[in-house]
């Protein structure tokens, strides 16, 4: 049963990490897989597993958030569901913005302290995964624990970036080291024979949790302790029941460019380790755009979203978003192609070449590799972005590079005959 469960998902702060994407937007709003928003990624797993009440903290309330929430996120009048945003805000006793994971849920509790619930489930809003929180809460209300922490294992070049953890034999936690970087051999754990020959012998959290509610309101109320994964849960190994509920489904961090960028382009592989054909699929807004128009292009291991005009010669492994127009041709190689928010109509693309400046989109006889496209972008002709030498890494006007990709900058004008 999870009626009797309220989820939050931790948005994001100041979204630094996926740096220029959140440039104009909070994290939760920025587009994955060509239509969907991360934020759809949790909120998904929620609705799917029977969880209907979603608060989405986030550092900063962005109007593409709003409207993405709003327009997707409808719910009987007749159900209690809502996904409501709670953006940091300045309150009489705070003028703070979040300081970190648990100050983010302190702050919010005066507006969960009016539902009626027994757990709170914490999700993380960066992550990719398709899990069934209803197993989870299950597994903590059959075991009686105070905390559930869902787990994976991981290998040991992994360590560093998570909080690893030891369990007893009934899943009990018993040690908990928020990312230890040197000398954690002794952090290892006994894992399925699966796991062992993939080297992937450390249990990790997920960073998703499941709290009582007394427990959650003891823990944050009267401290000033602001991290989940630095202060409380270590902190509370020792006075309270916290069980390890081991997942060991795809699951992966989108939380950083090279990690975003290889989580979009893995959704082209012939069998995705992530599965958007699945029937627990991704809700999103429905647009009712038209069809996408194709017309030339060899495509191979591509994704393609709706309401594009595509004319290239040639697209591989790439994910092109709602919306893209993509002229006669052009290579796209290794690319997230973001889309664009409205079309132009034929006037003003006719504007635009007697003054000799970009339409949106992509134009005619370009090269573009090994890059994300952001949103609204008006890229001329005969540009090349990324297509000779590796480039180092930098940020500039329009565009940013980092670890071999180039972030175009949404809203970016490239005019014809661009090199980058
Ligand atoms: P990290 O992901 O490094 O580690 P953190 O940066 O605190 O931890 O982010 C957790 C989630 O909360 C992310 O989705 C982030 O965007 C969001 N977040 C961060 N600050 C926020 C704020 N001020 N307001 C709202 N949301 C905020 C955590 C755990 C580790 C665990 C990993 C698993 O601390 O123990 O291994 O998650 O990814
Ligand atoms: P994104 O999908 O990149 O997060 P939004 O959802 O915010 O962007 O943009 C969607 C719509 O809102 C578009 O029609 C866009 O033109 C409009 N829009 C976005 N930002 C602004 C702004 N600062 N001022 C006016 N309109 C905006």
């Amino acid at each position: 049963m999870t009626s009797n469960v309220i989820c939050i998902v931790l948005g994001g702060g100041q979204g630094s990490r996926l740096f220029p994407l959140t440039a104009t937007r909070s994290k939760p709003a920025v587009p994955i897989a060509g239509k969907y928003r991360l934020v759809d990624i949790p909120i998904s797993n929620c609705l799917h597993s029977g969880i209907d009440r979603i608060f989405v903290l986030t550092q900063f309330n962005s109007a593409s958030l709003n409207k993405h929430i709003k327009n997707t996120y409808h719910f009987s009048s007749f159900s209690r569901a809502f996904v409501d945003i709670l953006a940091a805000e300045q309150t009489p006793t705070s003028v703070a913005w979040f300081q970190g994971t648990a100050d983010a849920v302190r702050q919010s509790l005066h507006h969960l302290a009016v539902h009626e619930f027994d757990y709170v489930l914490i999700a993380s809003g960066d992550q990719l995964y398709q899990m069934d929180f209803q197993e989870m809460i299950n597994n903590h209300e059959h075991m009686g624990a105070d905390i559930s922490i869902a787990t994976i294992p991981v290998d040991a070049a992994d360590v560093p970036g998570f909080g690893i953890l030891k369990t007893d034999s009934d899943n009990w936690i018993t040690q908990f080291v928020e990312k230890p970087k040197t000398d954690f051999e002794y952090l290892a754990s006994e894992v399925s024979p699966e796991m062992k020959e993939q080297g992937r012998t450390y249990l990790a959290s997920m960073g998703i949790y499941v709290f009582n509610r007394k427990v959650l309101f003891d823990l944050l109320q009267g401290n000033e302790r602001t991290d989940f994964g630095k202060e409380i849960i270590p902190q509370s190994i020792d006075d309270h029941k916290v069980l390890s509920y081991q997942y060991e489904g795809y699951w992966t961090d989108i939380g950083t460019i090279p990690s975003f960028f290889d989580a979009n382009l893995q959704l082209t592989d012939d069998i995705p380790k992530f599965n958007l054909f699945d029937k627990n699929h991704i809700y999103t807004r429905s647009r009712m755009l038209p069809p996408s128009k194709i017309s030339g292009p060899k495509l191979t291991n591509t994704i393609i979203a709706d309401g594009c005009i595509i004319n290239a010669s040639q697209i591989t492994r790439s994910v092109i978003g709602i919306r893209t127009r993509i002229g006669f041709d052009t290579i796209i190689e290794n690319c997230y192609i973001m889309g664009g928010d409205n079309y132009q109509t034929l006037e003003q693309m006719e504007e635009s070449r007697l003054n000799n400046t970009p339409i949106m989109g992509i134009g005619d006889r370009c090269c573009i590799k090994n890059a994300i496209v952001d949103k609204n972008c008006y890229i001329g002709n005969d540009v090349k972005i990324n297509c000779g030498e590796p480039l180092a890494n930098g940020d500039y006007d329009r565009y940013t590079v980092m670890d071999g990709i180039v972030v175009l900058k949404k809203r970016a004008i490239i005019p014809d005959g661009t090199v980058i």
